[in-house]
């Protein structure tokens, strides 16, 4: 570890280096120096992430074209180089990256009031707003397909019929449960290749973790996670922020029963989200954000139980079955979104009209 520390261009010598954050994806680890400044090192994910120097480019231009419009550095990711000038190292067989610690920050993975979970919505409405002149053309795909909810129901079927750890006699119930739902699941593709949707910079992975709140004043720091900003749908980065945030138990949790989706939490981040970039937001793109938040959700619980099928090998886990319990909460929660649709229908109804 102590190599690569001293790879990068920090300042002060490491007095500490502990592991940080619920992140499902990267190794992060918060480091001190006795110089009194705290870095972020991140191993990235390459099994995931298979073209590192175009993700990091990504992010690199992305976090400059930020930092140009905005002066405190609490507000934007900034990365350090390497003492060779890099914005990343190969080194052990994986790569690492470091970025300065935001400190006295939250990064919640459930709100403790409406309030934080609208704040949130603020941080992630304005960043896509701040992100509308970006030249999307330079960005990577990262990730293809990452939200084509088809091609994951295509590599869900995949797994089914390998079946390779022979988990599938025990997930009928889900396995019926997103099948039943596979037409319905294209809706936002569909809607897209028509023209009817436009592609904007969006974040794609826009879970309350991975949005900083100032722990002092609970109000938005910095957006974080940039590995999948790309083009993408509005209605997905506002969907996706609903599956995890609305939910009024942890993404893992095994008591379905504690599992709903809040019409309060639904509300506040919808006042959020829109009033922060609502007016920029075609009538079609508000229309659909309930279907963003439902499809978001079943795409999730797909994902979760293509890796429970297929060995757990994408995200990471602290025990056996974490996957399927994972997916059991989306899928419980795509249930109570279908029981609550008219409501969730009538809020954003509601709320865009508040806010022309
Ligand atoms: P992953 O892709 O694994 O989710 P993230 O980039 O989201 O990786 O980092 C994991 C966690 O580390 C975040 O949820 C957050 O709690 C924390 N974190 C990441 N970057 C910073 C930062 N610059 N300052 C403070 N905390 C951070
Ligand atoms: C992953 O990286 P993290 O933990 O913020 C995943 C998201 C999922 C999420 C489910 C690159 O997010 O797509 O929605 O887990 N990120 C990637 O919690 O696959
Ligand atoms: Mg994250």
């Amino acid at each position: 570890m102590e190599k690569i520390i001293n790879a990068f261009a920090l300042e002060g010598k490491v007095i500490s280096c502990a592991r940080h954050g619920s992140g499902h994806i990267n190794k992060t680890f918060l480091l001190h120096t006795d110089a009194g400044k705290a870095y972020i090192l991140q191993t990235i994910n390459h099994h995931i992430f298979k073209d590192v120097k175009s993700l990091m480019a990504n992010i690199a231009s992305v976090t400059a074209f930020l930092a140009e419009r905005e002066s405190d550095r609490r507000r934007v990711l900034h990365l350090v180089k390497t003492r060779s000038g890099e914005n990343y190292l190969f080194e052990n067989g994986e790569y690492w990256r470091v970025y300065e610690a935001i400190l006295d920050s939250l990064s919640l993975d459930l709100p403790e009031s409406a309030e934080d979970f609208y704040q949130s919505a603020v941080a992630f409405g304005q960043f896509q707003m701040q992100l509308a002149d970006f030249p999307a053309a330079t960005l990577a795909e990262t990730i293809p397909h990452f939200h084509d909810t088809p091609v994951r129901y295509e590599n869900f079927r995949r797994a089914i019929e390998e079946d390779v750890c022979g988990r599938l006699e025990s997930v009928k119930k889900e396995v019926e449960f997103a099948l039943a739902r596979e037409e319905e699941a294209g809706t936002m593709m569909r809607l897209l290749q028509e023209g009817k949707l436009p592609l904007r910079v969006t974040h794609n992975d826009t879970k309350l973790n991975n949005v900083l709140l100032d722990k002092a004043t609970r109000k938005p720091l910095c957006v974080i996670d940039l590995d999948t900003v790309m083009p993408g749908l509005a209605a997905n980065d506002y969907g996706d922020s609903i599956r995890f945030g609305a939910s009024t138990a942890t993404e893992d949790e095994k008591d379905l029963n504690k599992v709903t989706m809040s019409l309060e939490m639904f509300e506040a981040y919808t006042r959020g989200f829109l009033s922060a970039c609502g007016k920029s937001l075609t009538e079609t793109e508000i229309k659909t954000l309930p279907m963003g938040a439902k499809l978001m959700t079943l795409e999730c619980g797909v994902r979760f139980l293509t890796d429970y099928l297929q060995g757990d090998t994408y995200f990471g886990t602290h025990y056996e079955g974490q996957n399927l319990d994972r997916c059991r909460t989306q899928f419980k929660l795509v249930w109570d979104m279908e029981q609550k649709w008219d409501k969730m229908a009538a809020i954003i109804d509601q709320v865009s009209k508040e806010i022309k």
